[in-house]
């Protein structure tokens, strides 16, 4: 397919699979690193004079640890060797300007995890304009049993939506723009559920709606990355009820463009 053809598909339903687009050499790299980092990582600083990478237990209480792209470069290879040029060949124009925003592994523990509620990212971001790409891709195969990724197609036009609790699905205090139905297929959305191997990857819009099931598979962990990217300048637009990790590395004023070490042009 053609950059033309993914990026109209992007445009018409949010979300694109793009098949066989990883290599294996660096699904290995970051699976080798993850797996010695699993286990002992204790960090909850964030620092804030580099990318950070969060990791994110899928289980009610579970903080967020930080580790920075020095201890994970395997990580930092794939975005710069694989990501970025592949968002670049499929996508044309679209992935023109590509900001790093933050990077999240969400980790999906067999049985105790727990379901990641509707959202859209953009809700969750201080910018404006609030134009964002996001990468995800598994470390293992996905299924829906294993907590794969689930989008509302077309979401993405609906506009902001408000941020809600993600493991409780309750809105925060101060939350006065409208939230994504309970259930969008009953809203009328077609809802597709994105089975994939870790050499797939898929590219959402900011907006577009998605949620992750818990992985009710016996001894098999499901390990999702995702990488964000903003495609436009944004000037820093803060509100309550935006808690991403990295809005503590923002040292500008509201404003201000958003900008800083933390936030490489790739
Ligand atoms: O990996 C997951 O389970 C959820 C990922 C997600 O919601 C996101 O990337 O915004």
């Amino acid at each position: 397919m053609d950059s033309l053809h993914y990026s109209k598909r992007l445009e018409d339903d949010g979300v694109i699979l793009m098949p066989f687009v990883i290599e294996n050499r660096f699904i290995n790299g970051v699976k080798k690193e993850y797996d010695q980092l699993y286990d002992t990582v204790t960090n909850t600083d964030i620092p804030k004079t580099e990318p950070i990478i969060v990791f994110w237990k899928h289980v009610e209480g579970e903080q967020k640890k930080i580790v920075t792209f020095t201890e994970m470069p395997s990580l930092w290879n794939m975005i710069n060797d694989c990501i970025v040029p592949t968002l670049r060949e499929k996508l044309g124009k679209v992935a023109e300007r590509l900001q790093l925003l933050e990077t999240i592994i969400f980790n999906k523990p067999p049985k105790i995890s727990n379901t990641l509620h509707w959202h859209q990212d953009v809700a969750y971001f201080p910018l404006k304009p609030n134009n964002q790409i996001a990468v995800w891709f598994p470390l293992e195969i996905v299924t829906k049993e294993r907590g794969a990724m689930t989008y509302a197609i077309g979401s993405h036009k609906q506009g902001i939506r408000g941020s809600v609790n993600l493991h409780t699905n309750v809105s925060f205090d101060n939350e006065d723009r409208p939230l994504i139905p309970k259930n969008p297929e009953d809203a009328g959305f077609k809802v597709k559920t994105m089975e994939m191997t870790p050499n797939d990857m898929l590219v959402h819009n900011g907006y577009t709606w998605h949620t992750t099931g818990p992985n009710t598979v016996e001894n098999y962990l499901r390990t999702g990355i995702s990488v964000r990217f903003i495609t436009d300048e944004a000037v820093f637009d803060p509100r309550p009820g935006q808690g991403a990790a990295f809005t503590k590395q923002v040292e500008i004023n509201p404003g201000e463009i958003f900008k800083g070490k933390p936030f490489p042009i790739m």
